[in-house]
């Protein structure tokens, strides 16, 4: 079999993929040596990509309601419920909430569908929740959203800055890059978060900022670098424009350690190449518009820009949230980097054929759900992504959904949190089955393209719109047969910007040929340098943007907490793929509450117990984990866990739906909260092959090998037969201390699920009980006791996912002289392949010489 080149679905970095189908629905994956993004490298999920390519928990027929329909009647009933709805309420009665993980040809489909034919604007992404505040940083500073950088960039800084990026997570492959350069030049790393994150960790300076503390900050290194006469007058005259009274006005409070203050103005000054790369800590803030700004004017004031190893870098978040910014799916941009001036609508008008064309800006993703709870939109199409569970306020925007007369989801799953709100579910094709381009953090146009047959009846996202465009009688306007052939009038569009003098011009593709399309190589709009010869402003010269940092709120003393939200290493948002994979599942298994010890003794929580987190906007548990890494006054939890995979860890229950003013982006990353312990009676935990949906008070469940592991908890009397699998059952119970332990097998003797519970107790370690699963001749005797006859050296928790190395093993390997990342490699082949746990693996090789030497001193 030939491998197949496409691109990862997950982040934004974009990487290459080499895969190799192997058999109906199976694949190997390896990383492309020839793109330019990964040069062959890939992290834990484009690495395990092939474990979530089964159809388990697929969606693949269309439903109306429950009940299985066919493409015709859910496609009738879609188009007549949206023309009845314009009929009755107006165009602006109807709404789309679409995604990053579209391709480029499906945003550009139901772009145009939405703002040039049902005549509304309002199609908002989930790109809202995620980059606006970067692209209005772009369009303030620059003219355009364009990115100034390139990944070659960060190969030759000799300073990179992240703000508000836990790389080493979230952009795995950019982060081995950084650790690349960092290796081969020298590379200092200075990282902004306040979170000590693996990423923090590696830093030469971690400055443990406050929340929303990023703007006083770079005022006053700015203001520092003035001093100290390193602003680049030449530039700034030549190239920028600087608002009256910006020096004098500039803030110089920087809110960090003196110390740490005179460091990292020290390494700024002496470092020419200097890449900031920001992300989420930066975008997802009542003030994140600004916080871009802010990093912007410092590259803009040094000359620190448009040239190698040198600018302002967003990293993007989604695989295409880049390509939808570009068609234009943000609500606040009207297409191809157009916005809504009449010149602008009158082009699009004219190219589009529109016979109903939008007149202005739509409604941002919060406005838009604010207003489908109120009754102004009562018509919603959502395409790939899952906003019961991620938008902030997540309590209103279900009330919204049960309350909006149509509710329309596409989607590859069958059961997401917001796909239980839906009146029709459109079966969409998955990665592995669609077709078409991406565009990642560097402007660079990579194609995914197809490996499986199409499974069930699930269709293009694209192709589904344009079924129910031509329902609408639009059916010329939407008569792609192919992606090429979206591809192609998108392609020709960009002409408008070109017009304009913007940078996004893909006008040399307007005419490609289907073999063209096919054979796209992986290739960059805008070239190194876009903005090199000027910005796309009227007057060619960018914007220094005067910013000052956020009012601080007057805090509800009955909330003294900070809650800060966001991403673990394997999973993937709300886990509807990654969640699938066991291997992946390993790294984290529940939704935990970080927390300083000092918060924790003072609200009475305790590590490995449960917490109750309470917001204004609502509550949900997590498990409690004691770390130093968090702030005093400040806790984290991860956004991953859903109603489909837990009762109580949905954080989007809590997340306040507070928006910066002029991205319209939520704040997820500080959110006023309280903790509590909570007491339950009993622990359980319980494997099952199917997954496990218990009626007790708390439960979460990961996928294992084989199955699917559920964590329980709860009150009083339990309905165990209602958990456990009919089948030969062993059963011990010890009713002093409340321990029941059942073990089922089938006939062969392979294990079919088990429970072990506990009022008291301890319950025994999960993951030799766990390899059970996946073995054919189960030993009951040894499953009830817990553990193997003959004791087996316990690995510790998994840290190395791919070779199933565990914390035990990298801890043995460095007490017996292993004292590098690469020596626990070859000992015991923990971080030899896809290399996203080197940091850990980094931290227990530390933590060791650390005390080691301690304890020789
Ligand atoms: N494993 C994994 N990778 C992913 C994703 C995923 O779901 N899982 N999702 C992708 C997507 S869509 C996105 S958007 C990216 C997000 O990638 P990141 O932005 O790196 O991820 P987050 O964990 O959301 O937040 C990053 C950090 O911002 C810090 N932060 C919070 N408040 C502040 C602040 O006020 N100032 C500063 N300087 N920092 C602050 C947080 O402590 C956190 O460590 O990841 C992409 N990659
Ligand atoms: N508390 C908190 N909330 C957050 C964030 C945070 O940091 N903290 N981050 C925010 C950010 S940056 C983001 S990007 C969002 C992400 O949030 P979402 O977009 O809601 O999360 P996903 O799980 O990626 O949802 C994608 C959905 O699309 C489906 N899907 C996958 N591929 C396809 C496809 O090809 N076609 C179709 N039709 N469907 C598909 C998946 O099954 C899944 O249901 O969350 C935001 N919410
Ligand atoms: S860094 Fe990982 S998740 Fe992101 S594109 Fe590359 S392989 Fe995929
Ligand atoms: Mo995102």
């Amino acid at each position: 079999m030939q491998a197949v080149r496409t691109t990862c679905p997950y982040c934004g970095v974009g990487c290459g993929v080499n895969a190799t189908v192997t058999g109906a629905r199976s694949v190997k994956i390896a990383g492309d040596r020839d793109h330019p993004a990964n040069e062959g490298r890939l992290c834990s999920k484009g690495t395990h990509l092939g474990q979530t390519v089964s159809l388990e928990g697929r969606l693949l027929h269309p439903m109306i309601g429950s009940e299985q329909a066919d493409w015709d009647d859910a496609l009738d009933l879609v188009a007549g419920r949206m023309r009845a709805c314009i009929a009755e309420h107006g165009p602006d009665s109807v709404a789309f909430y679409v995604s990053g993980q579209l391709l480029t040809e499906d945003y550009y489909a139901a772009n145009k569908l939405m703002k040039g034919y049902i005549g509304s604007g309002n199609i908002d992404t989930n790109s809202r929740l995620c980059m606006a505040s970067a692209v209005a940083a772009h369009i303030r500073a620059f003219g355009e959203d364009v990115v100034p950088c390139s990944y070659e960039d960060i190969d030759t800084a000799d300073l990179i800055v992240l703000v508000g990026s836990n790389t080493a997570w979230c952009h795995p492959v950019t982060w081995q890059r950084i650790e690349q350069a960092r290796k081969r030049r020298g590379t200092k790393l200075v990282v902004i978060d306040p979170r000590r994150t693996e990423t923090a960790e590696r830093a030469d300076l971690h400055i443990a900022v406050a929340p929303d503390g990023d703007v006083a900050l770079f005022n006053a290194l700015l203001a520092e670098m003035l001093r100290r006469g390193l602003v680049d007058e030449g530039f700034l005259a030549e190239r920028c424009l600087v608002p009256d009274g910006f020096w004098a006005d500039l803030p110089d409070e920087s809110g960090i350690p003196e110390d740490q203050f005179a460091a990292f103005a020290d390494l700024v000054a002496a470092h020419p190449h200097t890449v900031t790369l920001f992300s989420q800590g930066a975008n997802q803030s009542i003030g994140g518009t600004d916080k871009g700004n802010a990093i912007i004017n410092l590259h803009l004031a040094m000359g620190r820009i448009n040239r190698p190893g040198a600018g302002p870098f967003s990293m993007t978040g989604q695989p295409n949230a880049m390509g939808g910014r570009e068609v234009g799916g943000l609500a606040s941009m009207l297409a191809c980097h157009l916005g809504f001036e009449p010149d602008e609508l009158a082009d699009a008008e004219a190219f589009w054929n529109a016979p109903n064309m939008c007149q202005g800006p739509g409604l941002k993703a919060v406005d838009m759900f604010r207003a489908v709870h109120d009754g102004r939109i009562r018509f919603l199409w959502i395409m790939a992504t899952n906003p019961a569970a991620s938008m902030p306020d997540a309590g209103i925007v279900r009330e919204a959904l049960a309350r909006c007369p149509t509710v329309v989801v596409s989607d590859v799953a069958a059961d997401t949190d917001t796909a239980r709100f839906a009146h029709v579910r459109l079966p969409a094709l998955a990665w592995g089955e669609k077709d078409g381009t991406v565009t990642n953090s560097e402007r660079r146009i990579s194609r995914q393209r197809p490996l499986f047959a199409e499974p069930g009846q699930a269709r293009a996202d694209w192709e589904i719109v344009c079924d129910v465009a031509g329902r609408m009688g639009w059916g010329e306007a939407f008569g792609w047969r192919t992606p090429a052939d979206v591809f192609r009038e998108y392609a020709a569009m960009t002409q408008l910007a070109a017009d304009r003098g913007k940078m996004l011009d893909l006008t040399s593709w307007g005419a490609c040929t289907a073999h063209d399309y096919e054979t796209m190589q992986p290739f960059r709009w805008g070239g190194a340098y876009p903005l090199g010869d000027g910005f796309p402003t009227p007057d060619g010269k960018a914007r220094l943007v005067s910013v000052t940092p956020p009012a601080r709120k007057v805090r509800d003393p009955g909330l003294p907490l900070r809650l800060n939200t966001g991403r673990y290493r394997d999973q993937w948002h709300t886990m509807t793929r990654t969640g699938l994979s066991a291997k992946l599942s390993t790294h984290r298994r529940e939704p935990l509450l970080e927390i300083h010890g000092n918060d924790a003794a003072q609200f009475g929580l305790k590590d490995g117990a449960l917490a109750r987190v309470t917001t204004a906007w609502g509550e949900a548990i997590y498990r409690v984990a004691i770390t130093d890494g968090q702030r005093p006054g400040e806790i984290f939890v991860p956004m991953h866990w859903t109603d489909a995979m837990g009762s109580n860890g949905r954080t989007g229950r809590l997340a306040q739906p507070l928006t910066d003013p002029v991205s319209g982006q939520p704040a997820f990353k500080d959110t006023p909260a309280r903790v509590a312990p909570v007491s339950p009676d009993w622990r359980a935990f319980l494997l099952t092959r199917e997954p496990a949906a218990p009626d007790v008070a708390y439960w979460t469940r990961a996928k294992v090998e084989g199955g699917w592991l559920t964590e329980l908890a709860g009150e009083g009397a339990i309905d165990l037969d209602a958990l456990v699998p009919a089948g030969h059952r062993s059963e011990v119970a010890d009713l002093v201390r409340g321990m029941r332990r059942i073990v089922v097998c089938d006939g062969e003797g392979s294990l079919m699920g088990a429970l072990y519970l506990t009022r008291s107790g301890e319950l025994p370690p999960r993951d030799w009980i766990v390899r059970q699963f996946s073995q054919s001749d189960a030993n009951s005797v040894e499953l009830l006791a817990g553990r193997p006859a003959a004791p087996q050296a316990d690995r510790g928790a998994i840290v190395c996912v791919c070779n199933d190395v565990g914390e035990q093993q990298v801890l043995a390997a460095v007490s017996a002289g292993a004292d590098s990342v690469g020596a626990v490699g070859a000992a015991t082949a923990a971080g030899a392949n896809c290399g996203s746990c080197r940091p850990i693996i980094a931290r227990l090789i530390e933590n060791t010489l650390t005390s080691a030497k301690e304890a020789a001193e």
